[in-house]
């Protein structure tokens, strides 16, 4: 997986939610989470069985933000919590054998202590401040970066104020994977935003 679309029911602006997603993933998504801010239980469940429906023959994973009980009932590929969401070792126990975890880190002992855990990856959040999200501590920058993969024993991907123009930078700084939002999802065409990010990547070969 390198680039890592996160979606957001707000900045979609009364697109299609499935057909944005799978524009991205024609452009070169390779992992998807449902994070839903706003809905109910239900209705997060309900886009949460739909999607997976539109991303499973694309072989894209789906991960649901936050709510392992919405992950088990759709039957999502995993879930990714933050450190105000069910702690690690509950979220490890509930899940089945082989479903993915991801947990955000926001300070050098999130990240430290996130190396006892038995993660898919950890999420440095935000690398860049970012309008999308503004309840975070400090951005890592290219420097915390470098700073977590060189301590972290898991697969590093970065969120927060990724673009085109810099893509290219946050993988030279050791990141295994980008979170996009706005980049993407605000995007008049996802599928070409998907495609941009990719090819400035640098990862392409
Ligand atoms: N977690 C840390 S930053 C962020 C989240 C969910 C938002 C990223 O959005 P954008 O639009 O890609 O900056
Ligand atoms: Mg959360």
């Amino acid at each position: 997986m390198r680039i890592y679309l996160v979606t957001d029911e707000g900045l979609l602006l009364g697109k299609d939610l499935y057909r944005t997603v799978e524009a991205a993933v024609k452009g070169g998504v390779s992992m998807v989470q449902l994070r839903e801010k706003e809905s109910s239980t239900r209705e997060f469940i309900e886009r949460a069985i739909r999607l997976k429906e539109v991303l499973t023959p694309y072989g894209v994973p789906l991960i649901i933000n936050d709510r392992v009980d919405v992950a088990l009932a759709a039957n999502a590929d995993g879930v990714h919590v933050g450190q105000s969401d069910m702690p690690y070792e509950m979220v490890k126990r509930l899940l089945p054998e082989g479903k993915i975890i991801g947990l955000s880190v926001e300070s050098p002992e999130q990240v430290l202590e996130a190396n006892d855990y038995d993660l898919d990856y950890v999420a440095a959040s935000p690398v860049f401040s970012t309008t999308t999200k503004t309840n975070t501590i400090v951005e890592w920058g290219l420097d915390g970066l470098r700073w977590i993969r060189s301590v972290s024993r898991h697969p590093l991907v970065a969120i927060g104020g990724i673009r085109p123009d810099n893509v290219a930078s946050i993988f030279q700084a050791g990141a295994d994977s980008v979170a996009v939002i706005s980049a993407i999802v605000s995007a008049d065409d996802p599928e070409r935003a998907a495609r941009e990010l990719l090819e400035k990547s640098g990862k392409l070969h």
